[in-house]
């Protein structure tokens, strides 16, 4: 079929603009066909744009010939552009309809969708995202990304309020920072560099100019393993700030949590009744308990783990049961934390550090960081770590590196427990994982 271009058309009105006010106005509306319905003489056209649905009413006699065949002729997912005259009618979406007068056919949509958007049985998360775009006109995942949107100019509002700078921080960079197996290496002009796994060097540099930052973007972790809570791309929220310690940054973070909870509870009331889901805001303080508590309880229940280990899938599922809401995880053995978060001056065995849970999910980690040179480099080689490597950002650490602390926090994971979604995958828009490179 032969397509129209879009000239000088303009779209004047979207679906929401429409209403019995404007009966008798000229009006210009765009978007694709989501059902197309013939009643004896008269021929319903629903178009959808962004904002929802807008019924085109044409009625054999009085719609010219031509247009009743341009619009029977038409699949459902074509794109079009209709210019004609609104009509007050209790019946249509908005309390109005448009008697189409002239139409541009912008795009055809020739093949049948794999699935259907309308509902219906749906195919599993790989066949959905092979056609990600076409997929997200369902009312779901719009209904999840809005959410998305308005979590995120609720984290920038809450930070930026509370006086902390927005910064971008380089994702192309020469070092790990959160271990080597998770690097993803890049060829760099003629040398080899990687995708940040982390801003933390770079947030950490920042504390001595800016003292309070932020930064919301993306980190990169080549993960072994194909799982609903972990992608090889994510969103992370990150920050840090000069003279507080873990304790103080907790606070900041659950606060931020709560705020963010309760911006979407508030502002999404459409999205989350789309989900089925209520969005129920945490009560702050949040439960705080030591690693060692955690190792305590876990062996108390009969799960075999020893003082040191890492909580695994099954460890994390165990608690998860015992604490379902949000919890902090604090005091986790040095060892098993990143070089830069800062053992205790008392007990150096154990480290100013915190994981923030919901559940079993892990969404954020943090702590106080190392700002002494001497010890960052002793730190740097416990871990089988060269310090030349990293040579630039200790030579900062000798003009004025201000104590500092700060974290982490999984935007992707936090959307999971925002939209009660299983699979990460559902909360991304274009996931990454082992086998996923594409779209
Ligand atoms: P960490 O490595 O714990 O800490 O990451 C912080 C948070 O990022 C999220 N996250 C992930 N989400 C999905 N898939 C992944 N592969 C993945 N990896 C991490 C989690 C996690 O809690 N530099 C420190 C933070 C700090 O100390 O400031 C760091 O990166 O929600």
């Amino acid at each position: 079929m032969k397509v129209d271009e879009l000239g000088d058309w303009r779209r004047t009105h979207t679906s929401t603009d429409l209403g019995p006010k404007l009966d008798g106005k000229d009006v210009t509306v765009m978007g694709w066909i989501s059902s197309i319905r013939k009643q004896g003489k008269i021929i319903f056209v629903l178009i959808h744009d962004i904002k929802g649905d807008i019924q085109v009413t044409a009625i054999t006699g009085k719609t010219s010939e031509k247009m009743l065949t341009k619009l029977q002729s038409l699949s459902l997912h074509s794109v079009i552009a209709i210019k004609g005259k609104v009509k007050s009618i209790s019946k249509a979406p908005q309390g109005a309809e448009i008697i189409p007068e002239e139409i541009k056919i912008l795009n055809t949509s020739e093949i049948k969708p794999p699935f259907s958007i309308f509902g219906g049985e749906l195919p599993g998360i790989d066949k959905r995202l092979d056609m990600r775009s076409l997929e997200l006109r369902r009312p779901k995942p719009q209904a999840i990304f809005r959410i998305r949107h308005t979590t995120l100019v609720s984290v920038r509002e809450f930070l930026s309020n509370n006086g902390y700078l927005e910064v971008q921080t380089p994702k192309i960079i020469a070092s790990a920072t959160e271990g080597g197996a998770s690097l993803f290496p890049v060829l760099y002009y003629d040398k080899e560099a990687f995708l940040a796994q982390s801003p933390q060097l770079y947030k950490e540099q920042l504390t001595m100019c800016f003292e309070k930052v932020f930064e919301i973007g993306p980190i990169f972790r080549a993960e072994p393993s194909r799982t609903l809570r972990h992608l090889a791309e994510i969103v992370s929220i990150d920050l840090e700030e000069a003279y507080v310690s873990y304790e103080d940054v907790t606070k900041t973070l659950e606060k931020l949590v709560q705020h963010t909870m309760k911006t979407v509870a508030d502002k999404c009331e459409e999205e989350t009744k789309e989900l089925g889901i209520t969005i129920t805001v945490p009560k702050l303080p949040f439960k705080r308990y030591t690693y060692t508590e955690i190792i305590n309880v876990l062996q108390e229940t009969g799960f075999k783990i020893n003082w040191g280990a890492d909580l695994s899938t099954s460890a994390l599922k165990k608690i998860g049961e015992i604490y379902p809401d949000f919890y902090f995880i604090n005091d986790w053995p040095t060892a098993s934390k990143p070089f830069y978060i800062k053992p205790k001056s008392d007990k150096p065995e154990i480290s100013e550090s915190f994981d923030l849970m919901a559940g079993s999910l892990e969404i954020s980690s943090g702590g106080t960081r190392v700002s002494s040179r001497r010890l960052l480099t002793n730190r740097l080689k416990d871990q089988g770590l060269k310090p030349k490597l990293f040579e630039k950002h200790l030579d900062l650490f000798d003009h004025g590196m201000p104590p500092h602390a700060g974290f982490g926090l999984g935007m992707d994971r936090l959307m999971m427990i925002l939209t009660q979604e299983e699979n990460i995958r559902e909360v991304t828009l274009f996931p990454r994982d082992r086998l996923r490179l594409t779209p």
